[in-house]
């Protein structure tokens, strides 16, 4: 497979902007966009760290995935996100190495990325998402 850099990860929270101030206040990170998605069920906000962002994650739904995550795990790291560059072509790759996904096509996911997640199960435990921009979508 190949993927090109770790574009973000994403953390369950319970109270969005309590986490915001905490990244801000302690870690000196900007909030540049707080986004909701409504399909997945949640309230997100990014920080940059050179390349790399910081997804937090706040339910909006109880039976949506972020909050059957943390009712029952609790509050930590939801998944990994690594950039590639053809999305579609590498699901496929994916597929043929036997590894389950959870999206056979990719979906619409926050900061106009096309994004589709692997199964945990079969990734060691860590639910891993593959992204890329998406060049139909507007970002701002
Ligand atoms: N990381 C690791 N394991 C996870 C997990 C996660 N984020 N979420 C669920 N699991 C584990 C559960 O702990 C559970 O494990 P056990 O069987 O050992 O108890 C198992 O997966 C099944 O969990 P579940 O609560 O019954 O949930 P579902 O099977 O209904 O769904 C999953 C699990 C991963 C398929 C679902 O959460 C999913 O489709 N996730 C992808 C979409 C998503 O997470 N969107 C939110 C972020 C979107 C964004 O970034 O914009």
């Amino acid at each position: 497979m190949n993927l090109t850099y770790i574009e973000h990860i994403g953390i369950a929270v319970s109270d969005l902007e309590k986490a915001i101030a905490f990244y801000e206040q302690t870690f000196g990170l900007k909030c540049y966009k707080i986004e909701e998605v409504k399909d997945q069920k949640v309230r997100t906000a990014f920080f940059k760290i050179d390349k790399t962002k910081i997804e937090l994650l706040e339910p909006t739904d109880p039976e949506g995935p972020v909050g059957k995550f943390i009712e029952k795990r609790g509050e930590g790291i939801h998944h990994i996100a690594f950039a590639v560059d053809n999305l579609e072509e590498q699901l496929s790759v994916a597929e043929d190495k036997g590894i389950p996904l959870i999206d056979k096509i990719p979906r619409k996911g926050a900061e106009g990325m096309k994004i589709a997640f692997l199964h945990p199960k079969s990734t060691f435990g860590v639910l891993t998402e593959l992204c890329e921009p998406d060049s139909d979508a507007q970002t701002t």
